[in-house]
């Protein structure tokens, strides 16, 4: 590697960390000024050599060419949908169908169930090379050029590691509001909420759009991982966190179901003050061995479950009905 080589590669090295702490972390390390200068200089070295540029300079964030359409993306692990729950009787009955199943003590980890759209991603290397819906859980489309457009998702794992993972995509309230605004102001239709808003963000052709829609995700499990090592969903979080992957922070491991419905209750109140939309909590078994045990049926696991929030059967109707028409 050569002088300038090297220089492209910590470049892009520092931009992808201070764009972690800032939008991931929350949390800057240096003034805006300090990142636009080194993105400036990284954007002017690509021009003058544009044989350097690499798919995960943070410079392709903007959005490739536009595609004609969206190949399909084979899933070797299928991508399960999840049962409902409306009510905690409902909760209950699962809960009592798990312990029977399994004939001992079960712990659960309790997620907030993000309203946007189920992903997979994935890394070769280090290098995120492919981003795809769920679709029928079997296939989805290939949608990387506008995942590379997400600022939370990493074009790069620190570490270099091969890995599939999966998760939500989702757009924050605030950039839901702002796009509404915008489209009110041109006339153009508003979105009915940020999960269509996020689904219609990611079917874009053009990346170009997707990368000005200002989209996030959270990431919660993996296809394919080190089952020797990693024995439990919480310590599957611990380890896509440590991945350098954005997880949601407000996941808590409960030993009782009175912890679960405390989780439940504490968030149905916190609901409206997170900056993203929730449609319910997701309750997992958290031990691998147990959701072994526990299996699948054909369309769901049956070691997790969504708790809908209240209200939530009227709403998903009404989503079916405006998306089908
Ligand atoms: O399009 P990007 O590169 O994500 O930048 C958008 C805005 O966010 C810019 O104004 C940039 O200065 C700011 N930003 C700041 C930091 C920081 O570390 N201070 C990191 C990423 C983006």
């Amino acid at each position: 590697m050569n002088e300038r080589e090297q220089h492209l590669r910590d470049l892009r090295a520092k931009l992808n960390q201070y764009s972690y702490q800032y939008y991931v972390e929350d949390n800057p390390s240096v003034p805006d000024s300090e990142y636009d200068r080194l993105m400036n200089e990284l954007i002017a070295i690509e021009t003058e050599h544009p044989e350097l540029v690499t798919p995960d300079s943070p410079t392709q964030r903007v959005g490739g060419e536009p595609l004609k359409g969206f190949e399909k993306v084979t899933h070797e692990i299928p991508m399960l949908s999840l049962g409902d729950v409306f009510n905690e009787a409902e909760l209950l009955d699962f809960d009592r169908r798990v312990r029977q199943a399994v004939g001992e003590e079960v712990a659960y980890v309790c997620e907030l169930k993000i309203d946007g759209l189920a992903i997979s991603l994935t890394y070769e290397a280090g290098a995120f090379v492919l981003g795809a819906t769920r679709g029928d859980g079997t296939t989805g489309e290939n949608i990387t050029n506008n995942l590379r457009t997400v600022r939370t998702l990493p074009l790069t794992l620190p570490n270099g590691e091969t890995v599939e993972v999966r998760g939500e995509c989702y757009m924050p309230k605030r950039s839901f509001d702002a796009l509404n605004k915008a489209r009110q102001e041109k006339g153009e239709p508003l979105f009915a909420n940020p999960r269509n808003a996020a689904a219609g963000s990611l079917r874009q052709l053009d990346p170009k759009v997707t990368a000005h829609r200002r989209l996030s995700v959270f990431l919660y499990s993996a296809g394919r991982f080190d089952r020797e090592k990693i024995t439990s969903h919480w310590e599957l979080l611990q380890y896509i966190r440590k991945l350098g992957l954005p997880v949601n922070p407000e996941s808590r491991r409960c030993t009782s179901m009175h912890e679960v419905f405390d989780y439940i209750k504490e968030y149905t109140e916190k609901r409206d003050q997170l900056s993203y939309g929730i449609d319910g909590i997701v309750v997992k078994v958290d031990s691998m061995a147990q959701q072994a045990a526990l299996g699948n049926t054909v369309k769901s696991p049956k070691w997790m479950i969504a708790y809908k929030f209240p209200a939530e059967e009227v709403v998903s109707t009404l989503e079916a009905i405006e998306i089908s028409v």
